[in-house]
């Protein structure tokens, strides 16, 4: 039978190789748990995203490939694209829902890496990680037919013991007038405010982009 811990492990280290460096296993139960969507239980979940690792991989398929330049969304298109490779090639059928899906479709997907183990919800509403703090994003949620973990992993622990530095700066970006655009240095700043995984802060460009959606930041590297 297949162990899914070989199928976990085998698919976070491709999507590593592709800059999606991160893929948490989960009992698939939860998926169905945190929103209604027709799940099988009793299956390997692996909720997969990113850390600046992503950029420099992305930045290279810019630089070859004219459609992924060309795509509405190249981050979600390079993901679903790279995603999709790693999935269709693992030894089981699969389904994904996709982060990027907007509401009112949208899944949980916070709540999920929260509930996986992965990451904690800060009071600040960002999926923050032990290691990586808030500097990560998250892409898809798939469930891979091989008989999967029965519980999840241990809560992330990250937020209980802070002192929420996150709260103030929050509560100013949300009151803040004017569009999300317009306000990205406040959301910016609230990211800035927690102090785990200072380190791993994206690069300017990578930060830019994803805060202003400016295409001219996917030029050049
Ligand atoms: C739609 C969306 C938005 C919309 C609407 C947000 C809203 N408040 O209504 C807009 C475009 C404004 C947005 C902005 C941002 N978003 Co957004 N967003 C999403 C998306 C695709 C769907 C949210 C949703 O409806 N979920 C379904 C409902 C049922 O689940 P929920 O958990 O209750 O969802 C709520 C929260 O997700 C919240 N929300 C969404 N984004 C953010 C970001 C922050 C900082 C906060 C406080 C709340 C918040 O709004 C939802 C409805 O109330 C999610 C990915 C996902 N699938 O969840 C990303 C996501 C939550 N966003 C993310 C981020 C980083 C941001 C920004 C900080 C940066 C950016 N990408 O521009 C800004 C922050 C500004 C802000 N006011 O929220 C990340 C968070 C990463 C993390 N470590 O937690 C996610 C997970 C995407 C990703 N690829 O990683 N977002």
């Amino acid at each position: 039978m297949t162990d899914w811990r070989d199928v976990a492990s085998d698919a976070s280290r491709r999507l590593a190789e592709v800059g999606l460096d991160i893929a948490a296993p989960f009992p698939s139960r939860l998926v169905g748990e945190l929103a209604s969507r027709p799940v099988l239980a009793g299956r390997l979940g692996l909720v997969i995203g990113n850390t600046r690792a992503l950029w420099p991989h992305l930045a290279r398929a810019l630089e070859r490939e004219p459609a992924l330049r060309a795509a509405p969304h190249p981050v979600d298109r390079y993901c679903e694209e790279r995603i999709g490779v790693v999935l269709d090639e693992a030894p089981a059928a699969h389904d994904v829902i996709w982060a990027h899906t907007p509401p009112p479709d949208a899944y949980p997907v916070q709540a999920l890496a929260e509930a996986a183990g992965l990451c904690d919800i800060a009071p600040c509403r960002l999926a923050v990680h032990a290691r990586f703090g808030p500097w990560l994003a998250l892409r898809a949620v798939a469930v891979l037919d091989v008989p999967g973990p029965a519980e999840p992993s241990a809560p992330a622990g990250v937020c209980a013991s802070c002192s929420a530095p996150c709260r103030a700066p929050f509560e100013l970006a949300r009151a803040a007038p004017g569009s999300p655009e317009s306000r990205w240095r406040l959301w910016l700043a609230v990211r800035d405010a927690c102090p785990v995984g200072r380190e791993h802060r994206y690069p300017e460009r990578q930060l830019r982009y994803h805060y202003t959606k400016d295409r001219s930041l996917l030029a050049g590297g």
